[in-house]
C-alpha cells in the first residue's frame, strides 16, 4: 500500500551492520556473503531511508590503514552523494576484536584502554567529516562474567574518564556531535555495566559535561531485562536525554533476538511509536536489528522494508487511537488528564492537605476505568476500529 511507503521525511535510518550482518552466531558460521556498504547505501536509499549509521570497522575493516582506508571512505561518500542518504550516526566497534575481550574503556589492562580511546578519537574525526550529529557508545564488552574480576567502582571511574576525555575532545575541535550511551543488561558479557536506561541516566549526572551526553536506548535491550521500553524512553524524554533510538523486536527475557521492528512484542511497539510521535522526539527512527540467519539477501531486504512499513502502520494506528472520540471519553473516565494537574493547588501547603477530610472508603471504591481504554487501544492495533 502506498500509504505506508517511507520517504526521507520519515527519518528512517539503518546501521550498515544490520542488513550487512552475515549471520554468524554462537553456534554457526555465516549464512550470507559479505555486503558491500556501497550497495547497502544504494538499496536503503532506494527504499526511502533517510540515513545510515556505522561502526568504524563496518566501513573500514579493522587494521586497514593509509591509502586503502581513504579509498574505502571516498567510495562510501560517493554513494551518499549519489543517493542523498546522510550519515545519521557513527559509533565505534570496541567489542569485536579479541583485544577488547575485557572491554575498551573499562578493561583492567590500561594499555587496552589507551588503545580504545585512540580508536574512538580517530573515528570521531570521521564522524565529524561526514556530518554525523550523534556518536553512540555501546559498551557491550564493558562488564564481567565473575564477581572478583571487576572492581565496579573503578570501572565506572574509568568509564567516566573516557567519556569526559571524549567530550573535551569534541568541544576543543568544535565538532557538532553529541554522545549517546546505549544500555544493555548482558550479552556478550555475562553482566554489562550501565545495564538499563536508568543506570545510564544516573551515570550521565556524574560526568564533567553532562549536556553533551544522552541515551540511545534499544527496544530489545530493555525488554531482555523485562522492562517496559515505552516507559523507559518516556523517562529519557522527560530528562531531555533521548538523543537517538535503536528500534527492533524482542520476545521477552531471553537472548538478544534483534528481530525486525514490530516483531516480538507488538503491543510494546505500538506504545513505543505512540511515545515517540507524541513525546517530542526529534531524532532519527533508527533500526538496529539482525535479519535472521535463515534469510538470503532477498529476505534481508524484505526485513529492512518491513521495519519502516511496520513503523508507519503503527504510527497510523497510534494517531487513529489518539483521534478517536470514544478514546477521548475513555481517557477522561480514566482521569488521565487529571494526572497533569499538580497535587497541591497554588498557595497550598502540606498543612492544607493534612487538614482536609477524606472519604477513603469512597475513594477506594472508585474504579480506575483503565481496561476499557486499553481495549480500545488493542482494537485499533487489531485493525477493527
Ligand atoms: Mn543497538
Amino acid at each position: 500500500m502506498t500509504a505506508y511507503t517511507p520517504t526521507k521525511q520519515d527519518k528512517f535510518s539503518f546501521g550498515l551492520w544490520t542488513v550487512g550482518w552475515t549471520a554468524q552466531d554462537v553456534f554457526g558460521s555465516s549464512s550470507r556473503a559479505p555486503l558491500d556498504p556501497v550497495e547497502a547505501v544504494h538499496k536503503l536509499g532506494e527504499f526511502g531511508a533517510y540515513g545510515v549509521s556505522f561502526h568504524d570497522d563496518d566501513l573500514v575493516p579493522f587494521g586497514t590503514d593509509g591509502g586503502e582506508r581513504d579509498k574505502l571512505i571516498a567510495r562510501f561518500k560517493e554513494a551518499l552523494d549519489a543517493t542523498g542518504v546522510v550519515t545519521s550516526m557513527v559509533t565505534t566497534n570496541l567489542f569485536g576484536h579479541p583485544v577488547f575481550k575485557d572491554g575498551g574503556f573499562t578493561s583492567n589492562d590500561r594499555a587496552v584502554r589507551r588503545f580504545a580511546l585512540a580508536k574512538v578519537a580517530r573515528n570521531i574525526d570521521l564522524a565529524a567529516e561526514l556530518g554525523a550529529p550523534v556518536y553512540v557508545m555501546w559498551g557491550g564488552r564493558e562488564g564481567a562474567e565473575s564477581g572478583g574480576s571487576k572492581d565496579v567502582a573503578a570501572a565506572l571511574d574509568r568509564y567516566k574518564e573516557a567519556v569526559d576525555v571524549l567530550c573535551a575532545y569534541v568541544r576543543e575541535r568544535g565538532y557538532n556531535i553529541r554522545f549517546a550511551l546505549e544500555p544493555k543488561p548482558n550479552e556478550p558479557r555475562g553482566d554489562i555495566l550501565l545495564p538499563t536506561i536508568g543506570h545510564a541516566l544516573a551515570f550521565i549526572n556524574s560526568l564533567e559535561e553532562p549536556d553533551r551526553v544522552g541515551l540511545n536506548p534499544e527496544v530489545g535491550h530493555e525488554e531482555m531485562a523485562g522492562l517496559n521500553f515505552a516507559h523507559g524512553i518516556a523517562q529519557a524524554l522527560w530528562h531531555k536525554k533521548l538523543f537517538h533510538i535503536d528500534l527492533n523486536g524482542q520476545h521477552g527475557p531471553r537472548f538478544d533476538q534483534d528481530l525486525r521492528f514490530g516483531a516480538g512484542n507488538l503491543r510494546g511497539a505500538f506504545w513505543t511509536v505512540d511515545t515517540l510521535e507524541t513525546g517530542g522526539y526529534e531524532g532519527v527512527r533508527h533500526f538496529d536489528y539482525k535479519p535472521p540467519r535463515t534469510e538470503d539477501y532477498d529476505g534481508v531486504w524484505e526485513t529492512a522494508k518491513a521495519c519502516m512499513r511496520n513503523y508507519l502502520i503503527l504510527k497510523e494506528k497510534a494517531a487513529a487511537f489518539r483521534a478517536d472520540a470514544e478514546v477521548h471519553e475513555a481517557l477522561a473516565a480514566a482521569r488521565v488528564d487529571e494526572l497533569r494537574q499538580p497535587t497541591l493547588a497554588a498557595g497550598e501547603s502540606l498543612a492544607d492537605l493534612r487538614a482536609e477530610e477524606y472519604d477513603v472508603e469512597a475513594l477506594a471504591a472508585r474504579g480506575a476505568a483503565f481496561e476499557r481504554l486499553d481495549q480500545l487501544a488493542m482494537e485499533h492495533l487489531l485493525g477493527v476500529r
